[in-house]
């Protein structure tokens, strides 16, 4: 049978699935490190990672053997029985982070509605907030899933606008604002805070230095639990392990997702202090998947590899080689590049009707790939494995990209 044309694949989709994305116009087939490859054989870096799922890089060999060797073995016990490979994955990744306990899920939407809950729990059993009463503070312009609890903190109406009516007990105030903030924490019914510490979705919002720690603060203050949601800036993605430890800030409750699998399998958890996590008992939450014994063993295996290719460091370290050859590209559609490690975002302005679509359209034709988010700002996050000549390269697609444009 004759391989289909790339538009062959894209009508395909467009026909048989439900339109919840609008993709930019190119169809892959392969994955490797910092590459993936299209239907006709062509080579792009990838500069989304899958939204910084695919830290690691693409099939990464170890996470991989990881999974299949454990496919081959037992995939799936549910909760109902005890397994030889669970345990390992809650010892391993508790000691990882730092914390008692870790209640495993699947995806990021779901570590956050564990989050919630638990919150809500901790906020009637340990402080005495009375039944149905509890409030939870959220920022504007946060992402942090798309069920309806969670876009019931939303304020972007492309994540609520249809879905109402709209769970209760969420206190929105700004980002980066400690006013706003503690004037809400002085409500004694208020449980918890849940903040991503980069706000990616946004547009890569990075808060001024010190706004974590004394957000912590406020909130030990009036006994409220800090939740860092690090489902998209955590795994090493900052250039730390956390976003959190460029403030030693240590959250009361840790939500992580994605690259905590290297993006091989949906694999998501949240942690915390026996003191919060043991107010769920046996029978008040749970998953069919959450910890299954080769999400377990994959998580484990993607970890490694966080420390084993010291990923945080060079993050770090080539997160400020972009911005640095990013702010030497003379082009009157980049208003600004702003970010951490390599998480990192470029405000585009239009020009001559051009938008930050047609840059990405232009940069996939070059041979790399990263998508707009709303509208007029371009994501680049690449795997964390790329090394200083790979991202060069990269760099002079982007250039010569913005060249096209002058
Ligand atoms: C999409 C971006 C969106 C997240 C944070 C929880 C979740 C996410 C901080 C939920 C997921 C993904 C979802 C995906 C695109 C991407 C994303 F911010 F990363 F760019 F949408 F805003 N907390 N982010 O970023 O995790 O349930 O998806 O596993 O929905 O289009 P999930």
């Amino acid at each position: 049978m004759a391989k289909m044309t790339a538009q062959e694949y894209m009508d395909r989709e467009s026909k048989y699935g439900a339109h919840n994305y609008h993709p930019l116009p190119v169809v892959l087939e392969k994955g490797e490190g910092v590459y993936v490859w299209d239907t006709d054989g062509k080579k792009y870096f990838d500069f989304l990672s899958a939204y910084s799922a695919v830290n690691q890089g693409h099939c990464h060999p170890k996470i991989v053997d990881a999974m299949v060797n454990q496919a081959r073995t037992l995939t799936l016990t549910s909760r109902a029985f005890y397994n030889n490979v669970l345990g390992e994955f809650e010892e391993y990744v508790t000691k990882y982070f730092g914390y008692d306990k870790v209640l495993p899920m699947n995806t990021g939407a779901e570590a956050d509605e564990t989050a919630l809950k638990l919150m809500r729990k901790w906020g009637y059993m340990k402080k005495g907030i009375p039944t149905n009463e509890a409030k939870i503070i959220c920022c504007n312009e946060n992402f942090h899933g798309r069920t309806i609890s969670i876009i019931s903190m939303s304020t972007d109406p492309d994540a609520y606008e249809g879905y109402g009516p709209y769970t209760p007990g969420f206190v929105k105030v700004p980002y980066n604002d400690l006013t706003a903030l503690e004037a809400e924490l002085k409500d004694s019914n208020v449980c918890g805070f849940i903040v991503e510490p980069i706000q990616g979705e946004a547009g890569v919002f990075v808060p001024d230095e010190g706004y974590l720690t004394k957000a912590y603060e406020l909130c030990k203050k009036y006994n409220v639990l800090f939740c860092a949601d690090e489902v998209q800036t955590g795994i090493a993605r900052t250039g730390k392990l956390l976003a959190v430890d460029h403030e030693g800030v240590r959250p009361d409750v840790l939500i992580l997702g994605k690259a905590i699998s290297g993006g091989v399998m949906p694999v998501s958890c949240v942690l915390a202090d026996d003191d919060i996590m043991l107010c769920i008992k046996p029978g008040e939450h749970g998953s069919t998947f959450g910890g299954n014994p080769v999400a377990a063993k994959v998580a484990i295996a993607a970890l490694e590899v966080v420390k084993d290719e010291k990923l945080a460091e060079n993050a770090e370290r080539l997160g400020k080689v972009f911005r640095e050859e990013f702010s030497g590209i003379q082009s009157d559609m980049i208003e600004l590049v702003r970010g951490k490690g390599l998480l990192n975002a470029v405000v585009i302005k239009p020009k001559g009707g051009k938008t930050a679509w047609d840059v990405c359209v232009a940069m996939k034709d070059n041979g790399l790939l990263a998508k707009p988010t709303h509208g007029h700002i371009i994501r680049f996050a690449p795997p964390l494995t790329i090394t200083e000549e790979q991202l060069r390269e990269a760099m002079n697609i982007i250039k010569e990209t913005f060249k096209q444009f002058e």
